[in-house]
């Protein structure tokens, strides 16, 4: 029974929201800086846990500090219909990347209260921990410990930059469930709304994302070792500088995505140089090459490429590098009848939709290895993200949360 187009979400109510949990964790430029397990990321899922027990939602948090909050369905002993991505952001993050997801989801199971809308299948609305990677790499760590990927010993032990473990870190927020991670927890399908993060549905005047494919990934961390010295007084031939080891290697990441274009992307976002000091040639670099392709084969030629590139530019300057795979997972199809859901919905409430491959990872990406899994986009300004200026309309993440809420609800089945 195809639903009702009246059965719309509030938009007002989530934007409200949307602007509520931005004034936890603030930026310094508009955007929200609500690392993962810090105080503001403890103090955005308090505000989140008030909002789900104030609809009515019952709360668990696993192990790894995920959170679920769950709708109850005429069939309780069904398996759940989740919803939901992230609340925690970049250093230098924007208001909806991650939280229109999961707020998004709350607003769904608003609007069903509202109208006393009752699912065959219970609705779970989830939080997942550290989608971001950045304080504690890999990104999507506990989605990916859900899922079976990473264990949880593993996880735990991740230090961040100052050398605190993730495992201290959660209890230290007080945010360490008593549930064990992935057990136990049957997925009839997940739906994560996302903002597109890149630039395609705004330049073409497009309401929806409907997605398809997520890009694959490889974080290769590399450390070069050269030798510090006096920068004014040791001559050019005899120095082994680590800097401008790096210095090639950041060029020969961006050569190597282009040599591959329009399937590639690669960058060095995360740099540190030892003992980065004005008048000392740096002695080592530790950074991270971040590379992206939707084709797998893609993908691994580029990592050979820099690999042995490395290699080359680490024997002519007389320093020693090492590679460490920080992060990665393989490009993603998702599954086709939760995208089917998703495109039927936007086609059911008139938005304008184009199927689109997904330019960043998401913990929808892990799921998917476990359940029917699929995404549903909207635009953001100038297709910016992962930047305090990221931006959206209400008109867009409405649209968005209204397919999210069809997709659903279709899923979850409708008891008249
Ligand atoms: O890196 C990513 O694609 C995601 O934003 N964590
Ligand atoms: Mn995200
Ligand atoms: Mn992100």
């Amino acid at each position: 029974m195809p639903l009702d187009t009246n059965l719309q979400i509030n938009g007002d109510r989530l934007w409200d929201a949307l602007m509520e949990m931005a004034e936890i964790g603030p930026g310094v430029a508009g955007g929200n800086n609500r690392q993962t397990l810090t105080d503001a990321d403890g103090e955005g899922r308090h505000l989140f846990k008030r909002w789900c027990e104030a609809a009515g939602l019952t709360m668990a948090v696993d192990t790894m500090g995920n959170m679920f909050a769950r709708r109850e369905g005429t069939e309780p002993d069904l398996p759940p219909v989740y919803v939901g991505s992230h609340l925690d952001t970049q250093p230098t993050g924007g208001k909806y990347d991650g939280v229109l997801g999961v707020l998004g989801g709350l607003e769904l199971v608003r609007t069903l209260n509202d109208l006393d809308v009752r699912t065959r299948h219970p609705i779970v609305v989830v939080n997942w921990t550290n989608e971001e990677g950045t304080r504690f790499a890999p990104a999507m760590l506990a989605s990916g410990v859900f899922a079976g990927v990473h264990e949880e010993g593993w996880a735990k032990d991740k230090v961040d930059a100052q050398g605190k473990r993730f495992g201290d870190e959660l209890k230290r927020i007080g945010w360490e469930g008593d549930e064990p991670v992935g057990r136990d927890r049957p997925i009839k399908a997940l739906f994560e709304l996302h903002i597109e993060q890149g630039p395609i549905l705004e330049d073409e005047g497009i309401d929806i994302g409907v997605v398809t494919h997520g890009q694959g990934l490889y974080w290769l961390q590399v450390t070069l070792a050269g030798k510090e010295s006096h920068t004014g007084s040791t001559p050019m031939y005899k120095r082994r500088n680590a800097g401008l080891g790096m210095a090639r290697v950041t060029e020969l990441v961006h050569e190597v995505a282009m040599d591959f274009q329009p399937s590639a992307v690669g960058a060095i976002g995360h740099v540190e140089v030892y003992p980065n000091s004005r008048n000392i040639i740096p002695g080592r670099c530790v950074f991270t090459i971040d590379i992206r392709s939707p084709d797998k084969a893609i993908l691994d030629a580029m990592r050979e490429r820099i690999e042995d590139g490395i290699d080359v530019i680490a024997e002519a300057l007389d320093i020693d590098a090492s590679v460490d795979e920080v992060g990665h997972f393989d490009p993603v199809t998702f599954d086709p009848g939760c995208v089917a859901a998703v495109r039927k919905a936007a086609q059911t409430l008139g938005y304008t939709h184009t199927d689109v491959v997904s330019g960043a990872g998401h913990d929808a990406c892990w799921i998917n290895r476990i359940a029917p899994t699929a995404m549903v986009m909207c635009p953001c300004v100038d297709g910016l993200s992962h930047n305090e200026a990221e931006e959206i309309t209400r008109e867009w993440a409405a649209a968005g949360a209204n397919v999210l809420l069809h997709a659903v609800v279709e899923t979850a089945g409708v008891v008249a």
